[in-house]
């Protein structure tokens, strides 16, 4: 009876798909999505067997080409892929290598086959998902050439001709019907991609170009120092607290460990770890082994040297700040674990890590006592900042009644108790509050004015930021607390609005308080709880007939309207500038006001931009927000 039922489960359910029919049916399976990751997907996909071939010491030079038509080409000068005949097929190796799910590896004798990894499908789910490709190899003195056409084998391998080098070049052009979305390559991200895997592999020289137009443009990738030259570009225009890289490059039990890092004087890390190339987002047992050493060697310095006072502590944390680091192990068989499985879950990984890098930094330290001196200056820093934040953060914490009161006096809270009915203007300067207090609707709009600049929060730790009295009345307003301790669902508010005037200094502060909600308080802008408000730029009178404008195009299709007369038109410098009345009409007032909602894209991107937030220069903030914000176009920030 038990039998049976097998038996029936297997015919009816378990349909076994062969070839690359299988690949064409449900692409998604294979390359995980047919959008545009997909598609670039297809790319990685070649390149990393001629990477293998470099790592396996053949090849010296890879090309990637995107040509008209968006058909990719890649070359390199290794060894050509094998054209014998398999005995057992009666194929060549060749044609088995693009027809054959999975065969890649077959013929390989490399243990690191990066294409072994996370997505390594291999060239035959390439094949399958292309209009057409074409193979060809140099070797033995003579060239091989190969055609396909969405998977299907066009020729026999047929030597074309001569020659005198060896390599292999595979060109393909993805297949609309399955890229139904689009079949367009972006520049940027697999030139992004291309100088990553220059610097994780040392001495190979990467070249990548964009035939598609008539301006050809083309960047070629070569670093002899790999990862030491990845850490020195990711610290470019930073201050350094050790101006020398630390390098770590060994084997264990056929696992290789290379580690590049330095300490910036900033207060934020960046630490980029690798397994088989492939960027492992959610860490694992390399990132574990490399904090461990991190942690055990400073420390054990700083003791040996005496160079803690009484009390104090570095811990895991402190280690980190102002810290870039690149973990790029290889690993014969990686396990990938976690949400997005780029996770590294070997276990046998982090005590080897951990050993590896430890014996580098023990030496470095001894070798070069002043730097060692600098790091735990660095570490004593964030040590000291991080008790200090953890008092000043117990001081923010709303403990009494008695409390409410300090701020009572500059909030004017709103009498409604429900969060999800009730909003908070932040406005600047005291006599646009002052307006905002008269003119809201006290049940559910409460009211934070601030005064003067907020304080730059990119460039301060927390503890300093927590000093500052505007920072202090926002975060105890909006009651959820900061850093370890936030809690969401104690926000007092649900829309929090920022109402600042509609100029350069009005945008400054604007950008500010992003910033802040940003660095300390992301879940707020993840919650879509984070608005900026729009006032308008003018008013404009003809008799009776009042309208605000909002940009000038506004203004201009107003004036249209009476072609007769001309306008009374006041352009508002500020906030400040209206009376109470006219605020609550035309910023406040739900049914008529403009809110543009703050989102981020996903945590992700957050990361990445905020660094590009902490960073000196002023433009690319400025972009973020106009990119982020929605802003009018009539701003300008
Ligand atoms: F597979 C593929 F089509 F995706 C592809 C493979 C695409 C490109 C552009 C290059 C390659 C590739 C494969 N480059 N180099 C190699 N090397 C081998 O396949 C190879 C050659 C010789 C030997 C040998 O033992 O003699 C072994 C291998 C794996």
């Amino acid at each position: 009876m038990e039998e049976k039922k097998y038996e029936h489960y297997d015919a009816q359910n378990i349909q076994i798909l062969e070839g690359l029919e299988a690949v064409r049916k449900r692409p998604g399976m294979y390359i995980g999505t047919t959008g545009p990751a997909g598609l670039h997907h297809l790319v990685w996909e070649i390149v990393d067997n001629s990477i293998d071939e470099a790592l396996a010491g053949f090849a010296k030079h890879i090309e990637v080409e995107i040509l008209k038509d968006n058909i990719i080409s890649v070359t390199d000068d290794g060894r050509g892929m094998p054209v014998d005949i398999h005995p057992k097929t009666g194929r060549s190796a060749l044609e088995t290598i693009f027809t054959v799910l999975h065969a890649g590896g077959k013929f390989d004798g490399n243990s690191y086959k990066v294409s072994g990894g996370l997505h390594g499908v291999g060239a035959s789910v390439v094949n399958a998902l292309s209009e057409w490709l074409e193979v060809t190899v140099s070797r033995n003195g003579k060239q091989y050439y190969q055609r396909y056409e969405r998977g299907k084998v066009m020729c026999d391998v047929t030597e074309s001709g001569v020659s005198e080098h060896t390599g292999s070049r595979v060109v393909f052009k993805a297949d609309p019907l399955m890229f139904v979305e689009t079949t367009t390559y972006s520049y940027e991200i697999l030139r992004d991609r291309i100088q990553q895997l220059a610097f994780l592999n040392k001495g190979i020289k990467l070249t990548i170009k964009d035939s598609r137009n008539e301006e050809v443009v083309e960047n070629v990738y070569y670093y002899e120092g790999g990862i030491r030259q990845y850490v020195e570009y990711l610290n470019n225009g930073k201050k350094l607290v050790s101006p020398k890289i630390i390098y770590c490059d060994d084997e264990k039990d056929n696992i290789q460990v290379e580690i590049a890092l330095q300490y910036n004087d900033t207060y934020s890390s960046l630490i980029y770890s690798f397994t088989n190339n492939i960027h492992t987002h959610e860490g694992g047992t390399h990132e574990e082994g490399f904090r461990l050493a991190l942690t055990r060697c400073i420390k054990n310095y700083a003791n040996a040297n005496n160079l803690l006072k009484k009390d104090e502590e570095i811990t895991n944390e402190d280690v980190r700040e102002g810290l870039v680091a690149i973990i790029s192990i290889k690993h014969p068989n990686p396990q990938f674990e976690g949400q997005t499985k780029t996770k590294l879950g070997n276990t046998e990984v982090r005590a080897i890590v951990s050993q590896c890098l430890g014996e580098v930094l023990d030496r470095h330290f001894l070798e070069n006592p002043n730097e060692a001196k600098a790091i735990i200056e660095k570490c004593l820093l964030a040590s000291r900042a991080r008790v200090a934040a953890r008092r000043a953060r117990e001081a923010t914490r709303r403990k009494s009644p008695l409390d409410n009161l300090l701020f009572a006096s500059k909030l004017a809270d709103c009498r409604c108790k429900d969060p999800s009915k009730s909003e908070l203007y932040i406005v600047e300067g005291d006599s646009a509050g002052g307006s905002a207090k008269s003119g809201r609707e006290s049940e559910y709009q409460a009211i934070l004015p601030l005064r003067g600049k907020v304080l730059n929060v990119q460039k301060v730790r927390l503890e300093r930021a927590l000093s500052n009295n505007e920072i202090v009345s926002l975060i105890q307003a909006i009651g959820t607390g900061i850093g370890e301790e936030f809690d969401i669902s104690k926000a007092r508010y649900h829309k929090i609005v920022i109402m600042t005037d509609a100029d350069v200094d009005g945008e400054h502060i604007c950008i500010l308080l992003l910033t802040f909600f940003f660095r300390f308080m992301p879940e707020l802008i993840e919650k879509g709880y984070i608005y900026v408000a729009k006032p308008p730029l003018y008013k404009a009178q003809v008799g009776k007939v009042v309208r605000y404008a909002y940009s000038d195009e506004e203004l201009e299709a107003f004036k249209k309207e009476f072609p007769e007369r001309k306008p009374d038109v006041q352009r508002y410098k500020g906030l400040g500038e209206m009376d109470p009345e006219q605020l609550w009409e035309t910023t406040m007032d739900p049914a008529l006001r403009t809110l543009v909602q703050v989102h981020l894209q996903d945590a992700m991107i957050a990361g990445q931009t905020f660094e590009m937030l902490m960073g000196e220069d002023v433009d690319p903030r400025k972009n973020f927000i106009q990119e982020n914000a929605h802003y009018a176009n009539n701003l300008d920030i």
